[in-house]
């Protein structure tokens, strides 16, 4: 195999199956000299990441992920849902999640002041778990930038609900505008002990208000992680806030397939982080938030209107039996 190394300057890794850093011996990794663009090869499939200013988009990702398994088999067992039952206004439930507090910008500049009230996030008694960003300033609440300017919701299943593996899906109705930006995501258990990115962050689903008919898919961990995360996104034709979708993962030993609707539009493949760590072997929690403002989405504006709510009919976790 020749590369023309005068358009395509590369630098050529063989890897072979010794010691802690084994790598399949048919596997060639290829980093351009100003690492923005990685080719992994292995058993004669390509996976290729580009790294952008932006963030890193993978192109193609064929490299060594296994078939999936379908969406419909017997094999799946639910091991965990919440379903969201119950009368409009009952909180949410402490046995799964834990609502955290505060407005310091969440790593994110971002604007919100998170509650636990059920003003913020509580049962819409319609079968929905209902998370409202409201446009308020609360007498008590202090954020980063000054007296805050909205309140909103984040609650995550950590010690409460942590699993490795699995198909993971939450069907949700999503809301929209400038500046509005809800996630469906996952952090590694161990995020207090090896802080993060080196816990490991999966993003099963983000949607920023600016670009209202995308869906990203993200995973972030050491020397892959804010904007230069490794993920992708799909465009759907409508708005994806217009109707209920279902955003969903499936996440196995070999990597993680993304999907809308059981369409997949994303699939990472381990080979995908080249020579950096795959950080997605361990337990996770699950996080649901709506953030107001941040570096991504940027800031509302006059065209954003309030409250918005992200909707969430369930979140569901299957595993596959023996
Ligand atoms: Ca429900």
């Amino acid at each position: 195999m020749a590369w023309d190394s005068t358009r395509f300057p590369v630098t050529l890794s063989v890897f072979r199956g010794v010691g802690a850093q084994t790598a399949l011996v048919d596997q060639v990794e290829i980093i351009t000299a100003d690492d923005t663009t990685q080719i992994t090869m292995q058993g004669g499939e390509a996976g290729i990441v580009t790294t952008t200013e932006e963030g890193a988009t993978v192109e193609e990702t064929n490299a060594t992920l296994a078939e999936t398994v379908p969406l419909d088999s017997e094999r799946w067992q639910l091991v965990w849902s919440d379903e969201f039952e119950g009368e409009a206004g009952t909180p949410i439930d402490t046995n799964s999640w834990t609502c955290e507090t505060g407005g310091h910008g969440w790593g994110n500049n971002e604007h919100e002041f998170y509650t636990d009230r059920v003003e913020n996030v509580s049962l819409d008694g319609n079968s929905s778990l209902a998370i409202v960003a409201r446009q308020e300033t609360l007498p008590d609440s202090q954020c980063w930038y000054g007296e805050c300017l909205y309140t909103s919701a984040r609650c995550i299943t950590k010690g409460k609900f942590e699993f490795q593996y699995g198909r993971v899906e939450a069907r949700m109705k999503l809301p929209y505008g400038q500046g509005i930006w809800p996630a469906f995501w996952m952090l590694g258990g161990n995020f207090e002990d090896v802080g993060w990115p080196n816990s490991g962050e999966i993003d099963i689903m983000e949607f920023i208000g600016k670009e209202p008919n995308s869906v990203y898919g993200t995973i972030h961990g050491p020397n892959y992680s804010g904007g230069s995360g490794i993920g992708g996104s799909t465009v759907l034709n409508q708005p994806v806030s217009d109707e209920f979708h279902i955003f969903a993962i499936q996440w196995d030993e070999n990597g993680i397939h993304w999907y809308v609707d059981g369409q997949r539009f994303l699939a990472i493949p381990k080979s995908a982080v080249g020579r950096r760590e795959w950080v997605f072997d361990h337990d996770f929690f699950l996080l649901l938030n709506l953030a107001v403002g941040g570096n991504w989405p940027g800031y509302p504006d006059a065209t954003t209107t309030f409250p918005q709510t992200l909707l969430v009919d369930y979140v569901r976790v299957y595993q596959l039996a023996d």
